[in-house]
């Protein structure tokens, strides 16, 4: 019996038939799963789910572009290890998802996409906005490269299922993002009143087995230069304590990589500090050096591993490698590898930190002095632009301000440019997690936009977006949705009037930056984000000498309405002590 057409109260409760409209038992279902926020916008498609919405404890976000509610999903997610939930309508509203979504995916982030289409009768005759020109009616096929599963549901029927699936999959193993694609009549279809019954299982992560936790411990105890290695997976398994305490056990140096950021406290003697292209000349010197590396949750990604060019940062051979990861098919994927095991971050450590117990180990002699002495080192050529007064300001002299002006445990959300590459590389992270960065795709336009997701997750703890002018200008209209949300979020705007690192690289090879600097008839040209910022109702704060920016930081944290604070700086190119291909390939002619 279709409901379609009655008031909206005979709607919501269930019909004399024992039936209920599937929009509203989707939403509790929902809130069954613990789901407390949804980021997305709406369309025609859609608008069944968003009564649902509307009516239930989920809080639904607005965001003015899906790329939006994409990245603020996945910031909302690494935020809480919750998934990110985004909903979408088909076509336009569906391409514009897909890079924040590919993001995810490629920084392993659990999210769950609900897109609604076209009529389920309509399916490849082609109605409006399906996306249909060379395939019929597979949207879906967009998302197949980065989703661990793209779900098109062609009977409502199928929805509890296919919902318990996507909640699961995102999840379990290597999270990341599920597309569940819905004709919007499905929404609106009735269901028996109790067909959303199964829930995703708990799962027990994997775990090492007791002799290969030995002969990890062992091989680590007995190596004359060890290192462990960790990435992201470190940080989203909560495997942090765990990793230090290996670490103390055994007295080896640990190196990250940029999603690792944050695994040891800043100050803690065995921290060597990010690999790579970006990373410090101590932590590539002692990984290139070392005889066992002990990698964990981490892929050995190209920027991290200078290309995997054995002079830089890693030479494996003749480097042993054991490598623990989620996912099995990142093992043996660039290097040879001695000993793989697919295991949770967090399980696999606490079980090496049991097995290490008691180990004795070799005499790491000055190990602690040699870290000390070369990252004091490579801190000595920045130390004086740390206070530089000069104006346009110098990148280490923002990130000085802003490190002394956020508490330890606020957030750090980076996009890509000077501020992910510097903070990485300079900035002192102390609180696990409160380094929040687009690794994987790298996309430009993330950062902005994540920090409102992890503002809604922790609405008491600063949240700040540090971004290049080109990353703040691909859609400024995030200052419309932190108004609407109320999220008081800051943005710090690196403003050198240009795509800086790429204008940057290309100066470097080629004597010019053509194409990557922000000219109007041949004159620097800047945009007043600040002034922007105010029309839409926000803060706005325009930074005229270095001296000003501790107290507008200070400020703007202190208040409970966004805002933004545009720092004119210089366009300095970030340290490279590592290596990256690409600097070998570009050629110039006449
Ligand atoms: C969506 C997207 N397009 C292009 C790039 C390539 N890219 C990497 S860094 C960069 C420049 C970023 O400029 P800006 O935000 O001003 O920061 P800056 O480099 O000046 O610090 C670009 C265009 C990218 N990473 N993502």
């Amino acid at each position: 019996m279709s409901t379609i057409g009655q008031p909206i109260a005979e709607r919501i409760t269930t019909t004399a038939t024992g039936t209920r409209i599937a929009a509203y038992q989707l939403t509790d279902y929902l809130e069954r799963l613990g789901v407390d926020v949804v980021f997305g916008l709406c369309g025609h498609t859609v608008i069944g789910m968003l009564d649902a919405l509307g009516k239930s404890r989920i809080r639904f976000v607005s965001t003015r572009h899906e790329q939006i509610a994409a990245h603020a999903a996945d910031g909302y997610a690494r935020a809480t290890g919750k998934p990110g939930v985004v909903l979408s309508h088909l076509g336009p509203g569906l391409t514009n998802a897909a890079t924040g979504v590919a993001n995810a995916a490629l920084d392993s982030i659990p999210m769950v996409v609900i897109a609604g289409d076209v009529q389920s009768y309509f399916h490849g005759r082609h109605p409006h906005q399906e996306v249909n020109l060379h395939q019929d009616a597979d949207q879906c096929s967009i998302y197949r490269p980065f989703c661990k599963r793209v779900y098109r549901v062609d009977r409502a029927e199928d929805l509890p299922r296919v919902f318990e699936r996507a909640f699961h999959l995102a999840q379990s193993g290597r999270p990341g993002p599920v597309l569940v694609d819905v004709p919007m009549d499905l929404f609106s279809a009735d269901l028996p009143a109790d067909a959303f019954q199964k829930v995703p299982a708990t799962i027990a992560r994997p775990t090492l087995d007791p002799a290969t936790a030995q002969r990890i411990v062992e091989a680590l105890a007995w190596a004359e230069r060890p290192v462990l290695y960790a990435g992201g997976g470190v940080l989203s398994a909560g495997a942090t304590a765990e990793l230090a305490a290996l670490a103390e056990a055994l007295e080896v140096p640990v190196a990250h990589t940029l999603m690792g950021k944050g695994c040891l406290h800043e100050q803690h003697p065995l921290l060597v500090g990010q690999t790579g292209f970006w990373g410090l000349p101590i932590a590539n010197e002692m990984c290139r050096s070392a005889d066992v590396i002990v990698a964990i949750g981490t892929r050995l990604a190209e920027a991290n591993s200078s290309s995997w060019d054995p002079r830089f940062t890693f030479a494996i051979p003749p480097t042993r490698l054991i490598h623990i990861d989620a996912d099995a098919t990142e093992i043996g994927r660039n290097y040879q590898t001695e000993l793989g095991a697919v295991a949770d971050a967090k399980a696999a450590l606490a079980t090496l930190v049991a097995a290490a117990d008691g180990l004795e180990h070799r005499n790491r002699g000055n190990t602690r002095e040699e870290i000390a002495r070369g990252r004091r080192a490579f801190a000595a050529n920045w130390a004086q632009e740390w206070s530089s007064n000069q104006f346009p300001m110098r990148p280490e002299r923002i990130l000085s301000e802003l490190r002394k002006a956020v508490p330890e445990d606020g957030f750090i959300v980076t996009d890509v440019g000077w501020n992910k590459n510097g903070v990485a590389q300079q900035f002192p992270i102390t609180v696990p997690g409160t380094f929040i960065t687009p690794s994987g795709l790298a996309t430009m336009g993330f950062g902005p936009a994540a920090v409102l997701g992890v503002k809604l997750a922790h609405p008491h703890r600063a949240a700040v977006s540090l971004v290049g002018d080109g990353g703040f200008s691909t859609n400024p209209s995030v200052v419309a949705t932190a108004m609407e949300a109320d999220l008081p979020v800051v943005w710090l705007v690196m403003d050198n009037a240009a795509f800086g690192t790429i204008a940057g690289l290309e100066s470097m090879h080629y004597g010019w930056s053509f194409g990557c600097n922000f000219e109007r008839r041949g004159a620097p040209y800047r945009a007043d984000y600040a002034a922007m910022a105010r029309s839409f109702g926000a803060r706005g704060i325009t930074i005229n000498s270095a001296g000003e920016l501790g107290p507008a930081l200070r400020e703007a944290l202190a208040s409970d309405v966004p805002t933004v604070i545009q720092a004119p700086m210089e366009n300095a190119p970030t340290p490279t002590p590592g290596h990256w291909d690409i600097n070998d390939i570009y050629r110039r002619g006449d």
